[in-house]
């Protein structure tokens, strides 16, 4: 039997306030979220779904130094854009707050001091990298040096981008600050730490033990970081921006991002209910649960719970259903590549079209593994399902009530034994719909709900209400009353994923709110009632739409392969005569055209100076052949001639190739005769 509660808590990560939220955002943490509350909402169950922006770390500082303006401007810029887009895209916060307010620095200060006065932290002092010039410690993110594994010169303090390794600042070879360029020295530190390894006995027993229905992901890394023992962790930082670490006598130091953040699920719960917040934490019949994705299963899991076991008032989570990563279009979203479809970018460039990206990353959401959105299956799935399937039965229905019936729900007759197969087929979905969602399989949910709406398809193309209009009127009354019940039931059914539709749909069949415990119903429509006027639900998206969105995708690569270029080590040292071996000239297009049969290839008459001679070049895709005509290039003259579609190549012309791949033809920068040698 699994236990009942009095009230569920479901808290969101709390994204960092450096950036918009992305599709991965919403399809690990937001969207899932918000089904869930809302289905409990439908159920009647008391239920609040907390959020808000993480203000805090070096990540707020590194981007507010790079545009020379104060991390609050950050923060204050993307909690707004954050919270906005949120909200319009239905998720329903009943609080979405910020870790810069007040109540949060209170609330995140007075959990450090408990435990400070409780003795549940140990000090210690370490060497850690300080700039002398800047007085001020190096944040692991604020070191550059060269990779200790792999000699690449770049890595931060952190991690080495280039081979992947995570490192420690005092890792790196020939460490240098960020902030100056300097070379920091070594300097000795005081931190708190909780021990973590104090309560990895109780972690275990409590996961390993009493937790074994977590999901199989997050249960795995849970026993995966068990079994190889926690350490002590430093529960502070010497940095600027953060809540002040509150201990009389510290200064300059704050708490470690990812210790107040977490309680910036107590202090957003304090700010909704400032006089009953306690008992969604600390009463029995409440249960917490956490919405993430799987790169903050550690904190969530075990972290954060020996916090909360230290402390000692608190309940401990539930459940944490994270998630796993939604990549796009084949790669890893990337907020610094901007390598993403951002939130706010989307309801801009889709107005109205909130659920068709609801539905989509419901449908694909990386549940179980890893997942990739593409805009080809963005397409397919608003057109081919919610547009042909869903939205189609739905305008069926109504469209033929209108024709036959004048926008009145007719009566229902007698039952043929189909309809009440179809009629029995509906009632089962509320059982497996809800199971699904209360056991966080939110595609399966989602796909029992659009099973209903096939049902429907089905039922009208099985009975053809239409053909029957001629000659038995009443029978059609009776399909048209089933098939209307089936959208009502859809659009209870839909309402926790695409809220948005629901809400169309219900006022289209003048439906009241709608309510969980009616689903399955077949009198939710009483005979008689009018109905609105047919709308369309969803439209259909045009390839043209989507050639847009994929050409700007295209776009982002080639500037982040530019941005990112390093050049390759220079190769081995040659002898100068070596060189001058080869016989470089330039030369003066007088005439070019493209080689037939050939997409690549151009071919270029040169004035060399002497008798003339044609280069056949493979530079096609970046010059119209009249670009190039008068232009002096460069050429080796004395390679042998070699033969491309039938036209003898006397030589080659010298081209750069940039990092996109793009060849740029080299010549001289002032006026040259022709046959001039280089050198
Ligand atoms: N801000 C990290 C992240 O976005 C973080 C979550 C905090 S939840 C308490 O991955
Ligand atoms: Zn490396």
């Amino acid at each position: 039997m699994e236990k009942k509660y009095a009230r569920t808590l479901v808290t969101t990560a709390l994204p960092y306030a450096n950036g918009p939220v992305h599709i991965g955002h919403l399809a690990g943490v937001y969207v899932p979220a918000d089904i869930y509350t809302r289905y409990l909402r439908l159920k009647g169950e008391d239920v609040i779904m907390v959020g808000g922006s993480d203000e805090h770390g070096v990540p707020i500082t590194i981007k507010a130094q790079k545009e020379g303006v104060t991390p609050q401007d950050i923060v204050d810029r993307y909690h707004e854009i954050i919270k906005k887009s949120m909200e319009g895209l239905g998720i329903s916060f009943d609080v979405y707050s910020r870790t810069t307010s007040a109540m949060h620095r209170q609330t995140a200060s007075e959990f450090f001091r408990t435990l400070y006065e409780k003795g549940e932290f140990v000090e210690k002092t370490s060497q850690q990298l300080y700039d002398e010039e800047a007085d001020q410690f190096l944040a692991d993110r604020y070191v550059t040096g060269t990779c200790p594994h792999c000699g690449f010169d770049h890595a931060y303090g952190d991690q080495c981008e280039s081979c992947g390794t995570s490192l420690n600042a005092t890792d790196l070879i020939n460490p240098k600050s960020a902030i100056t360029g300097n070379t920091p020295v070594l300097k000795e530190t005081k931190h708190w730490y909780m021990p973590l390894d104090k309560w990895e006995p109780r972690l275990r027993e409590w996961i390993l033990e009493g937790h074994k229905e977590w999901k199989p992901n997050v249960y795995g890394q849970c026993k995966s970081w068990l079994d190889e023992h926690l350490q002590p962790r430093a529960v502070t930082r010497d940095l600027n921006w953060g809540i002040p670490v509150p201990i009389d006598g510290v200064e300059g130091k704050v708490l470690y991002v990812w210790f107040d953040a977490p309680i910036g699920y107590i202090s957003n719960t304090k700010e909704l209910l400032p006089d009953t917040w306690e008992r969604y934490w600390k009463s029995p019949d409440s249960r917490i649960i956490h919405f993430i994705g799987k790169d903050n299963i550690v904190f969530h899991c075990l972290i954060f719970p020996a916090m909360l076991m230290a402390e000692g008032s608190y309940q401990l989570p539930e459940n944490v259903p994270a998630n796993e990563f939604l990549n796009l279009e084949g790669e890893k979203i990337s907020t610094s590549r901007n390598w993403a479809i951002w939130l706010n970018e989307y309801l801009e460039e889709f107005p109205g079209k909130q659920d068709v990206l609801r539905y989509v990353l419901t449908a694909n959401a990386p549940e179980t593994k890893d997942n990739d959105f593409t805009w080809a299956d963005f397409q397919a799935r608003n057109n081919n399902e919610l547009v042909a399937i869903l939205g189609n039965f739905v305008n069926r229905a109504t469209v033929l009530t209108h024709k036959y019936f004048g926008g009145k729900v007719p009566q229902c007759g007698e039952l043929a034994d189909y309809d009440r197969e179809v009629v029995a087929e509906m009632g089962k979905v509320k059982e497996t719909l809800g199971d699904n969602i209360e056991h966080f399989h939110f595609r399966e949910a989602l796909k029992d709900a659009m099973n209903l709406a096939r049902l429907g398809n089905k039922y009208l193309a099985d009975t053809e209400p239409w053909k029957l209009a001629k000659t038995d009127m009443a029978r059609v009354e009776t399909i048209l009353n089933v098939a209307l019940q089936i959208a009502a039931n859809l659009a209870i059914a839909f309402e926790p994923f695409l809220p948005f539709s629901a809400e169309k749909l219900r006022k289209m069949l003048c439906m009241d709110k709608a309510d969980w415990s009616r689903l399955g119903a077949t009198d939710l429509l009483k005979a008689g009632a009018e109905i609105e006027k047919p709308e369309l639900l969803f439209e259909k998206i045009e390839d043209d739409v989507i050639e847009a969105q994929r050409a700007r995708l295209e776009r982002i690569k080639q500037e982040n392969i530019v941005a990112n270029f390093k050049p390759k080590a220079v190769a081995a040292p040659v002898p100068f005569e070596d060189f001058q071996k080869l016989d470089i000239r330039v030369g003066r297009v007088v005439k070019c055209e493209k080689v037939k049969k050939a997409d690549k290839l151009l071919c270029l008459t040169i004035d060399d100076g002497l008798k003339g001679r044609t280069i056949v070049s493979g530079i096609a895709k970046w010059y119209r052949p009249e670009e190039l005509e008068g232009k002096e290039v460069c050429f080796v003259a004395n390679f042998a001639p070699r033969t491309f579609k039938g036209i003898e190549s006397q030589g080659m012309i010298l081209s750069a190739e940039d990092a996109d791949g793009r060849l740029v033809v080299i010549g001289p920068h002032g006026e040259v005769k022709p046959g001039v040698r280089v050198g």
